[in-house]
């Protein structure tokens, strides 16, 4: 039985048809276009009726297919939403997360709400661009806008509800709001209320794998299909990432790798100790009644802006060719905190780099082969870093790492990640939120049995390269410096 996954990353989406054959996966990308952010002014925002409008070209080619999708479902990056009126018409294009008006608006909220009644009520990370942090951002800039909104809905919510014409939260994304409480299993009416911000807009929230709608008239007329089914699935990206792990044991660590680098194990209950906040990890919504002890890391973000940089400037380097470039340089000369904020925001990754170099006495790299050699490097030892806060966290011992997501395609990351935690990558799948998104899709239409099930189909379906460790002495070494270099405590942002 097929079905269609709309996965959509910050800087691309794409429609996957995936067929389930005695259990054996078989995906085709039908599908694929840009997702450009546009830039107006000071503001970021992103272009959603052209994602709709991807999105129906996506059906079009699965129209095109064999045979039709017998359901669909939508995942995309967390915490960004629309704000629609009370006739369901959109008021606003959603921000983007790296959108400059959150800046400071997270200080401003703990002066109303202190960080630890957040955390104990949510259990989520404190980043700058939460959809809790926004709304008080649009709030302050755009007050007609909230007392215009009839609706919230997140990305995925949104283009379901243009699909579908109904409005429904879904579980795993509406938690990276940090407005969720999952102990009541709601939204938090007492920090809505706290916020001054309208409970009225926020819709009920489903789990991941409900039956959310059929296309509706106006698109099964336009595009000339059936009423095809859409489900919710896990639909924050990251959500669908971890449910196509391709785990044997119960107990695991994973890497989820694109633009973001997510880094965790799956839990049954929130940690929601002093320290997970103190560390500033999340737990964020999972499938099947789980949760994502997690945190964020900058990620391969510091390299696509490199990238764009010195296109700007009117070199173009492919990926394999700055990896190649990196590969050549002397290892271990300068290191990041990928995680300081500086490197947050759109801009100069390079000047940046050799700025924060300057700041903590060491050589600035400067070629983009030894920036790209810092940046890959800093991001093996930051893992090996959060890998032992989340076995700290969790109280497990990983035996070694499971890397999902387009990352993954960067052969030297993967194994200078082996080489600092000292221990085995299992790298694979690499389109992993587009399969998790399936396998959620299977599991209600009575295809797989559950996901303990379907990861056993993804591991058999999906290669899954193992990168062996290798240099340990000398990346222990490089850990130490790195700690020092970084200024041994990286962990608070
Ligand atoms: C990754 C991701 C991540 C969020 C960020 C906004 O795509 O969903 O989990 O923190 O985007």
């Amino acid at each position: 039985m097929s079905v269609l996954a709309f996965d959509l990353g910050a800087s691309s989406g794409r429609a996957m048809l995936g067929r389930l054959n005695s259990r054996a996966i078989e995906m085709k990308e039908i599908h694929r276009f840009p997702n450009d952010p546009v830039r107006i002014g000071d503001r970021f925002q992103w272009d959603i009726l052209r994602l709709y409008h991807e999105i129906k070209q996506g059906l079009l080619r699965a129209k095109g297919e064999q045979e039709l999708p017998a359901s669909i479902g939508i995942d995309s990056w967390a915490v960004d939403f629309g704000l629609l009126d009370a006739r369901g018409e959109l008021l606003m294009n959603p921000y983007h997360y790296r959108d400059p008006a959150t800046e400071g608006v997270m200080e401003r909220v703990f002066r109303e709400i202190p960080p630890a009644e957040i955390f104990s009520r949510t259990g989520i990370q404190f980043l700058p661009f939460n959809s809790i942090y926004q709304l008080v951002s649009i709030q302050q800039l755009r007050p007609f806008l909230l007392q215009e909104a009839g609706s919230f809905l997140m990305i995925p919510d949104l283009l379901r509800y243009f699909l579908t014409g109904e409005m429904e939260s879904e579980f795993t994304n509406t938690t990276t709001t940090q407005l969720y409480n999952p102990a009541a299993r709601g939204w938090d009416e007492e920090l809505l209320r706290k916020l001054h911000l309208p409970s009225s807009i926020f819709h009920s929230v489903l789990q991941p794998g409900t039956l959310a709608g059929k296309l509706r008239e106006s698109v099964t007329g336009e595009l000339g299909l059936p009423p095809i089914p859409v489900y919710t699935v896990a639909e924050h990206d990251t959500a669908s990432a971890v449910a196509a792990v391709p785990a044997l044991e119960r107990s695991f660590a994973y890497l989820s790798c694109g633009t973001w680098s997510l880094m965790g194990t799956e839990v049954e209950r929130p940690v929601l100790t002093e320290r997970a906040r103190e560390l500033n990890f999340t737990n964020e919504g999972g499938v099947y009644g789980t949760f994502r002890l997690l945190k964020n890391i900058m990620g391969l973000w510091i390299l696509q802006e490199a990238k764009r940089s010195w296109e700007l400037e009117g070199v173009l380097y492919s990926y394999s060719e700055l990896v190649m470039m990196a590969e050549a340089e002397p290892a271990f000369a300068c290191f990041i905190d990928p995680d300081d904020p500086v490197f947050l925001p759109a801009g100069d990754m390079p000047k940046r780099i050799r700025e924060y170099a300057a700041r903590t006495n060491q050589k600035p790299p400067q070629t983009p082969g030894a920036i790209v050699r810092c940046i890959m490097e800093s991001l093996a030892l930051r893992y090996r870093q959060v890998l032992e806060l989340t076995e700290e966290l969790s109280g497990q011992a990983f035996k070694g790492l499971h890397m999902v997501g387009g990352g993954i395609h960067n052969e030297s990351l993967c194994q200078w990640t082996a080489n600092a935690i000292g221990r085995p990558v299992w790298a694979g799948p690499a389109e992993g939120s587009a399969v998790g998104n399936m396998a959620v899709q299977w599991i209600s239409l009575g295809e797989l049995s559950d996901i303990w099930e379907a990861r056993a189909v993804i591991r058999d379906s999906f290669e899954v390269r193992v990168y062996e460790p290798a240099d340990i002495p000398l990346w222990e070494e490089a850990y130490g410096l790195f700690k020092q270099r970084t200024g041994g405590n990286t962990i608070q942002q």
